[in-house]
């Protein structure tokens, strides 16, 4: 099957799955109900419950199995670009192509709905199916330790406290590691432990994770400065106005293109040991590498 086909078949894998997830938009009290349907449906490239779907194929296991853990990944990643948006975060208008979260409804929902999704993603984690070696309390601790305060939130602080500083490499990498790589690394993870893969077969799923995740953050900065707000579905930009240290603003684009394309390489080496099985993810790191949005 053509890689578009696939993304497009996952993606409303995801998205039927999450209609019987989500509480209904009637059910009270409706405000909320509605901000987070509003958040998940607005858009998406459904990125992270993507790979983790492919990540349990590559194991030899069943997407329907692997279904309730791609949802939870996308309601922590989704409930983290809600308050990403919020005015005392990054304060931005626009995601996913329409107004965010808090511009419909308001502040104190933006923050309750993020709240919210970040809940029900380990209510449904926690409704999954385990495997052998994985029961299901190690797949709740691994979203858990992805989205804690050493992994995504640490990232978010990290990034916080750099703005209007001048930071170098290390420390960029720093950030992106916690901030975008952890919770791209764990989706895989998740695929993978759904599938009961091996020990050898969930490190190099990790190790491609990582670098995939690196070399998915070097294109969003550099598709920050060459892009428009509008091609992107979200302010363009916006890392050179808050100050924010890039790879662009590092590197310069010419080496943060060469950047990608190396961790792009390193991803793929990871997936060597997996043959034909690997295919799909491969597939995935160079269409990621080659987007433009
Ligand atoms: C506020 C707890 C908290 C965490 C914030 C994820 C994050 C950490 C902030 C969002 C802003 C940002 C630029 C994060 C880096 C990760 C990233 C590139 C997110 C955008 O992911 P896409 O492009 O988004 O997959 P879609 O909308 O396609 O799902």
């Amino acid at each position: 099957m053509k890689l578009e086909r696939y993304l497009e078949g996952r993606r409303l894998d995801v998205e039927a799955a999450f209609d019987k997830l989500l509480p209904g938009k009637k059910v009270l009290p409706s405000t909320i109900h509605e901000a987070m349907r509003y958040s998940i449906f607005v858009g998406g490239k459904r990125l992270r419950p993507i790979l983790c779907l492919a990540a349990a194929e590559a194991c030899g296991g069943s997407r329907n199995k692997a279904l309730p853990l791609a949802c939870a990944v996308e309601c922590i990643h989704t409930y983290s670009l809600i308050h990403d948006d919020l005015p005392c975060m990054d304060d931005d208008d626009m995601r996913r192509g329409q107004p965010t979260c808090h511009k419909v409804y308001g502040e104190a929902v933006g923050v309750l709905t993020g709240d919210a999704l970040q809940a029900l993603a380990f209510e449904i984690a926690a409704g999954s199916r385990g495997s052998r070696r994985y029961p299901v309390g190690a797949l709740v601790r691994e979203l858990a330790v992805a989205a804690g305060s050493q992994r995504l939130i640490a990232g978010q602080v990290l990034d916080l406290e750099g703005e209007r500083k001048k930071l170098g490499k290390a420390q960029l990498v720093r950030i992106h590691k916690n901030k975008t790589a952890a919770l791209i690394a764990a989706s895989i993870r998740l695929g993978a432990m759904s599938a009961d893969a091996g020990p050898k077969a969930l490190e190099r799923l990790t190790d491609f994770g990582e670098a995939l995740g690196l070399a998915f953050q070097v294109i969003d900065d550099i598709l920050d400065v060459t892009r428009t707000s509008q091609q992107l579905g979200k302010s363009a930009g916006k890392d050179l106005k808050a100050g924010k240290t890039t790879y662009p603003s590092v590197l310069g684009l010419e080496k943060s293109r060469a950047e990608a394309g190396r961790l792009t390489r390193k991803a793929h080496r990871a997936l060597e040991g997996f043959g034909k099985d690997g295919a799909r993810l491969r597939e995935i790191a160079v269409y990621l590498l080659e987007r433009d949005y």
